[in-house]
């Protein structure tokens, strides 16, 4: 493959560790804190019993020259690696980071890569991760040094075929690099082979450009720094094409499945008139109505003003979060579990949907039979294995637009709006999931990656690589590990109680939201946005290495 000339920089790029990680490996020791509990109080005893070996365990800190050493720093080491689930910038740098690790401990050592994601671990699809290979990959972004994949480890059978990989190879360790559902994964595979008394530990890393994996020892999951900066320098591109051309509306539905971090973080960054804020939607019980009628005001007002046009947000988890809808999309999840083999046995999207509002209750069949024909069709679309909608495919953005546009069209009639209302629908998300890590994104992961190694060395099991202190520049970093039950609690999903790490939402009261919701309303009706432009990887820290508004908001930097 040709490299562009970035790629061929990129791979000159020496990223920052913590310094707990510089000196050699042989010197690192753990401290453990006291045993961390799961939040959810009242789901502790089901975890409990359902995790016996992994429940209670402490928090780690990497040392040196004091605790506990990590007694398999120097040994020979097999370590299996999966990538899982959506890419995010940075993955290949976790990779790098453990393999350096693990050859810095004993060039002996193997990291084997697990191909297309857990399923790779089950149907033991393994190349060997060299130096060569590995070398190709640094600083770069995309998950394609062994893809990734979706696949849940479930059943019992799945178990045992993941066991049975991992004796076959020899393996030490796994490291799983996912979000919060992989991650739970990862927990119950730590649970499964320490049952079974198999001597190998399973390591999570926190990945996600969705940033929903965090809580106070995560301080942000990986790629979400690099994906939120290049689609704050796209919204800040079509912003200003909004205020040169001054005849359209965008509507721009940012990826992100539940949480609306991403959308968040982008409007910090750009100032859009209106971001929509699914957690704040949820809690004011707005509905779709009130929704566009907030929109509806921001336009009309602007209209007043001569400016038709602006720039609206919308969180891509947006229609979980509407109350009528989230009623609605919980009895299809119902129904579609439910009734899985005589649904899919139907022929035709019309004989699917007709059968589903039979069996809806009569207010929410009634909500699904006002929508739109697409969106009913894309609601019905396949869960993923985890039993989440996709709703990356549900058009959200042009739903909205779409029902603004009739709402004008109603509130011309009454005379409470004159203007002309255009708009363009755009939905990124792909756009950002593999791009060249930001400086940030390539030192948090490879310090992520090789922190995963030092608890494998201590002789950890069931914990997630952390690295702390990242608002500040990278040699105040500190580095551990988190124990993955702890952040667990128990969901509801593909109609059973399930235990699933607990997404963190955006948090009503937490400084990024609040910092935001001082000043939208002046966004409302200004043309004033701020245009980021493109990531930078080369130039003064103060640029290139700068973390997101969300972070540094949230420790209280800005
Ligand atoms: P992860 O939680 O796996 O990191 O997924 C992130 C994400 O990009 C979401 O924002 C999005 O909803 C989803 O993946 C789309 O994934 P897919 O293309 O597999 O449906």
């Amino acid at each position: 493959m040709e490299m562009s000339p970035l790629q061929k920089a990129r791979y000159a790029y020496q990223p920052k560790l913590p310094p707990v990680l510089r000196g050699p490996v042989a010197g690192l020791a753990i401290e453990r804190g006291q045993a961390a509990l799961p939040l959810a109080e009242g789901d502790r005893e089901r975890l409990k019993a359902l995790f016996s070996h992994s429940y209670g365990q402490g928090r780690v800190t990497l040392v040196r020259g004091k605790g506990e050493a990590a007694a398999k720093a120097g040994a020979k080491l097999s370590v299996g690696v999966i990538l899982s689930g959506g890419p995010a910038p940075g993955g290949h740098n976790v990779i790098a980071g453990l393999f350096d690790g693990l050859k810095a401990g004993n060039p002996a050592s193997v990291l084997l890569g697990f191909r297309g994601g857990p399923g790779g671990l089950v149907d033991d699809k393994a190349v060997e991760i060299t130096a060569e290979l590995v070398d190709r990959y640094r600083n770069t972004g995309g998950f394609d040094i062994i893809g990734s994949g979706r696949t849940k480890i479930e059943t019992p059978e799945q178990f045992e075929k993941a066991l049975e990989t991992a004796k076959k190879r020899g393996l030490d360790a796994v490291v799983v690099i996912g979000g919060d559902d992989s991650n739970t994964n990862a927990a119950l595979l730590a649970e499964f082979f320490a049952e079974r008394k198999a001597g190998i530990a399973v390591i999570g890393v926190p990945k996600t450009i969705d940033g929903d994996l965090k809580n106070d020892d995560i301080e942000t999951s990986f790629g979400f720094d690099t994906a939120t900066k290049l689609y704050a320098e796209l919204v800040g591109n079509i912003a200003r094409d909004a205020a040169s051309g001054r005849k359209y509306w965008h509507f721009v539905k940012l990826m992100g499945r539940s949480a609306s971090h991403i959308g968040l973080e982008v409007a910090l960054q750009t100032r859009p008139n209106i971001a929509l804020v699914s957690e704040e939607i949820e809690a004011k019980k707005s509905s779709l109505g009130a929704i566009v009628d907030e929109i509806c005001a921001s336009v009309a007002a602007r209209a007043a003003k001569g400016e038709n046009f602006g720039v609206v947000l919308v969180p891509e988890g947006l229609i979980e979060f509407v109350p009528e809808m989230k009623a609605l999309i919980g009895e299809l999840n119902e129904l579609l579990a439910a009734h899985d083999a005589e649904y899919k046995a139907l022929s035709g999207v019309e004989a699917q949907k007709a059968f589903i509002a039979a069996r809806l209750a009569a207010a929410t069949a009634g909500l699904f039979k006002s929508l739109p024909a697409e969106i009913q069709a894309q609601l019905l679309w396949d869960r993923d294995p985890h039993g989440n909608v996709q709703v990356s495919r549900i058009e959200t953005e042009k739903l909205l637009a779409a029902m603004v546009k009739t709402r004008l069209g109603e509130m011309g009639a009454a005379g409470s709006y004159k203007g002309k209302f255009d708009f363009q629908t755009h939905f990124l998300g792909y756009e950002g999931r593999c791009a060249f890590p930001s400086n940030f994104d390539a030192d948090y992961c490879y310090s992520l990656g090789y922190t995963a190694f030092a608890l494998i060395a201590a002789g950890l099991s069931g914990y997630l690589s952390s690295v702390k202190n990242t608002s500040a520049p990278a040699d105040q970093w500190s580095s551990g590990g988190v124990p993955l039950v702890s952040m667990m609690n128990i969901e509801r999903r593909h109609g059973s109680d399930k235990p699933v790490i607990k997404k963190a939402l955006v948090e009503l009261d937490g400084a990024p939201f609040k910092a935001f919701a001082r000043v939208r309303g002046e966004w409302a009706l200004s043309s004033d946005y701020r245009v980021p432009g493109p990531v930078q990887y080369f130039g003064p820290a103060e640029l290139c290495d700068r973390p997101t508004e969300t972070l540094l908001l949230e420790k209280g930097k800005v």
